[in-house]
């Protein structure tokens, strides 16, 4: 079977057979793989528990059929072209030979460092080519690889490394991003103090500055590669044995290890990222994201390699050296297939075209945007000046837990529409819900995103607490998975993503939860509570904004200063431990930054004396959203608050006319 859709008509007969037969279905696209030992089920699954299986007893390993399968025909084919932060460093090229042979070595080094199948390995890494050689290494030999993007806190990492007793971290001495360098075995070093678990780290030197290394526990990454053959046979996995861990932020406090396994997530990116982007042999495919996230895992690793494409991995930031990085890279590299998140659009429109008009783009055949809607000024600034309105913009909704695109246009074949996804997948049966679980019938309406069916990418289990993966996705309307987002269905049937509906924020495309950050800011000595929501932002898609309470005392004392005009730049006075408002902010900016990362800072911060709260002590985030907002038309009903006052005293203090 020919699993590339070529045309509209085919797009509807493969979603309708992917309705009517779906086991037939995948069967066909599976049928495509390197097994070491064929399926004898295709699915089993049940919502309820929730148990989702697919390819039930089937026997393979992912990266034979990333790579071993490639090497007769492509063994001399680029397989990762990355491209340095410094524009002045040389590009490196490994072909699909090339990196088999790194991948099996570095697989001896896990293996003669004492992991075993099934182990639990960090990942805190750089955008270097051995990232990618690290997340394959550890396919290769049957561990779970925890990537954890290097933009995390020491505590974020230790953490993640506890929830799943990881035995190995693999990091660097440090990594260039932009300007910076930032010395990420120091942080790393920092969460080792707590992470018992952690029996080696293997150390690559990207940076070559002074690091500490601890004699019996810390090795260099280069002299274990040195001692490691490049033969590494392929360890037998089952189809649902886990393949990852990825933390992702949810509507409580604490991050949630979504579980991918080996089969499913294999033929999932793989179709996804074939179909979507209308992969063709000759394609150099740029995906901006940071493997430290899923679209990093699935659409600059696994996809493109299971397809036997080029992938590009870049290091850099989209505005280093200047704002035109991105597109210069385009040219440089003769880069295809485009894919960003509209974070970056907005603020790379925001920098001025003279950034763009140098560049011709012309190799660019796709664009695509992922993460967080797409405003309509952002969608047709990309698709006019950077596809020049002939490259399709696809706008893929997709999530962590789902581990590829779900809804979105194929590129050429299905209609694209401003700040919309459009079509689900074959294969995807997304429902609209009202808050009951009815499902919507019908188009023009609003709902509940919902999926009524498996697709073999869904998410398994959230990592060593399986009942909140069934709290957080399969309880909230029954037999239905749901995504968390609202979503429209229009009258022609296409889908347009509205956002999350519940307290997940999502700023640059970082989802972040509010209870989260909330924590990280009650770390605060003088802190006493605090209510964190999402606003409108420019740039960022959506900003973070803080109702602080400080403890009265402090007030009452001027250690806190609430009513000292912000001042940038000032300063703590020691002597009287006085803390004048800009100082408690950067304070409150520091701890977020120290606890999570600096991408979850707060760019507005409210002192308070109350939160609105209901009776029953729930803080009605409605209302501080209308709020931060700075839309106090309709705040709705408040007349279930313990203390109505407390709004009025909000809105003065967020500067908002309190005239009615
Ligand atoms: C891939 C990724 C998931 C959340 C999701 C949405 C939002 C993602 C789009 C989008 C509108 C899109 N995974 N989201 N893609 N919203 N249009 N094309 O981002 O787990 O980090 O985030 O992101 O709210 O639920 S994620």
């Amino acid at each position: 079977m020919q699993h590339k859709i070529t045309s509209f008509d085919q797009y509807q007969k493969t979603y309708q057979y992917s309705v009517n037969e779906p086991e037939q279905f995948w069967n066909e696209i599976a049928d495509s793989f390197v097994w070491k030992q064929k399926w004898n089920k295709t699915l089993e699954w049940n919502f309820k528990t929730p148990d989702v299986k697919w390819f039930l007893n089937g026997k393979l390993n992912i990266t034979e059929n990333c790579l071993d399968r490639h090497l007769e025909k492509n063994g001399n084919k680029p397989a990762i072209i990355w491209e340095s932060n410094d524009v002045n460093e040389a590009n490196r090229t490994l072909t699909y030979n090339e990196l088999h042979a790194e991948v099996c070595r570095l697989s001896n080094v896990l293996q003669n460092n004492g992991v075993v199948k099934g182990d639990r390995i960090c990942l805190y890494m750089p955008m270097i080519p051995e990232l990618a050689i690290a997340v394959l290494a550890c396919a290769r030999i049957g561990a779970i690889h925890s990537v954890v993007f290097a933009g995390f806190s020491s505590k974020s990492i230790a953490d993640r490394i506890n929830d799943a007793s990881c035995k190995l971290l693999l990091t660097a001495d440090g990594l260039y991003r932009g300007n910076k360098t930032i010395n990420l075995k120091e942080i790393c070093d920092e969460a080792l103090a707590s992470t018992p678990s952690i029996e080696k780290v293997i150390v690559y030197q990207r940076t070559h500055q002074k690091i500490d290394m601890q004699i019996g526990r810390d090795v260099w990454w280069h002299s274990e590669m040195q001692k490691a053959a490049t033969h590494f046979d392929a360890v037998e996995m089952d189809s649902e044995d886990p393949l990852f861990i990825l933390y992702t932020s949810g509507s409580t406090g604490k991050p949630k290890g979504v579980v991918h396994t080996q089969a499913g997530y294999m033929v999932y990116t793989y179709y996804t990222f074939l179909n979507v982007f209308q992969y063709e042999e000759d394609d150099i495919f740029w995906c901006t994201a940071d493997i430290g996230w899923i679209t990093g895992h699935s659409y600059i690793v696994y996809g493109p390699l299971l397809n036997g494409a080029t992938t590009v991995m870049f290091e850099g930031i989209p505005t280093y050296p200047d704002a035109g990085r991105f597109w210069a890279t385009i040219d440089k590299l003769k880069v295809t297939k485009f894919y960003t998140a509209p974070t970056a659009i907005r603020s790379l429109m925001a920098n001025g075209i003279e950034f763009v008009t140098p560049y011709k783009l012309d190799t660019l055949r796709v664009i695509g945007s992922v993460g967080e809607p797409i405003n309509e000024e952002a969608w047709h600034w990309y698709h006019h000046h950077i596809g020049k309105e002939k490259c399709p913009l696809v706008d893929t909704w997709w999530q962590t837990e789902t581990a590829g695109i779900l809804i979105s246009p194929l590129a050429f074949i299905t209609p694209t529409k401003p700040t919309y996804a459009t079509l689900p997948l074959p294969g995807v049966q997304p429902v609209l819900v009202d808050a009951q679980g009815s499902i919507l019938q019908g188009n023009d309406i609003e709902g509940f995103l919902c999926m009524q069916f498996p697709w073999p990418g869904i998410i398994r289990t959230t990592y060593g607490d399986h009942e909140r993966c069934r709290q957080a996705y399969f309880a909230s309307f029954d037999n239905l998975y749901f995504t968390g987002d609202g979503c429209r269905r229009d009258a022609d049937g296409y889908y347009r993503i509205i956002g999350r509906v519940d307290d997940v924020m999502n700023v640059s495309g970082h989802r972040l939860g509010t209870a989260e950050v909330e924590n990280a800011i009650n770390e605060h000595p003088n802190v006493i509570e605090s209510a964190v929501v999402a606003y409108p932002h420019d740039i960022k898609g959506q900003g973070i904004y803080a109702f602080v309470i400080v403890d009265k005392q402090s007030i009452d004392q001027g250690v806190v200063d609430t009513d000292a005009p912000f001042e940038e730049g000032a300063g703590i006075d020691n002597s009287l431990q006085l803390l004048n408002r800009a100082a408690f902010e950067n304070e409150i900016r520091n701890i977020v930054s120290k606890i999570i990362s600096p991408i979850a800072k707060p760019d507005k911060i409210q002192i308070v004396s109350g939160l609105p709260k209901t009776r029953s002590g729930k803080i009605m985030r409605r209302i501080l959203r209308k709020i931060a907002e700075g839309d106090i038309s309709n705040l709705g009903d408040t007349t279930t608050l313990l203390d109505p006052n407390v709004v009025e005293e909000i809105k003065q203090g967020a500067g908002i006319s309190t005239k009615n």
